[in-house]
């Protein structure tokens, strides 16, 4: 008798964990946590290469995307960041770009759990995560 009532217990903890922290939203919600600090660090570069050569890395209206070679074209990338950032999935829309046109620059990200971050972050597009100092340089959807 005890051991049906440990049973039943052990399936009642295992289904509320279940519930609790389903493991496809955990992933989802970890893979955007890492885009948005990719983002942000890719903001950090963009903005210190300006600085320190009076232009932005690149070549004006040149859309660069993290699933293409010449992804963030900065030559000597690591004196400004460890790791080039690319998108955790890198294909099927989800990925990284950036464009720049001499005066201002946009990055954007497609996200999977954050999805309200990509129509509340007052871009072009909503279903992208769009940052930058101007939101209108990559065309929206
Ligand atoms: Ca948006």
């Amino acid at each position: 008798m005890e051991l049906v009532v440990v049973c039943a217990l052990i399936l009642l903890v295992t289904s509320l964990l279940f519930i609790t922290v389903d493991p496809y939203e955990a992933k989802k919600k970890a893979r955007d946590n890492i885009r948005l600090m990719d983002i942000s660090d890719i903001e950090r570069v963009v903005n210190e290469y300006k600085i320190d050569h009076n232009v932005f890395p690149g070549e004006r209206n040149v859309l660069y995307i993290s699933n293409d070679p010449d992804w963030l074209p900065i030559p000597s990338i690591t004196a400004y960041i460890s790791h080039l950032p690319i998108d955790p999935i890198n294909k099927n829309g989800y990925v990284y770009s950036y464009i720049q046109d001499g005066d201002s620059y946009e990055v954007t990200s497609k996200l999977e759990y954050f999805t309200n971050f990509m129509d509340s972050d007052k871009g072009n597009d909503l279903n992208m995560f769009e940052s930058g100092t101007n939101l209108s340089l990559i065309k929206g959807n």
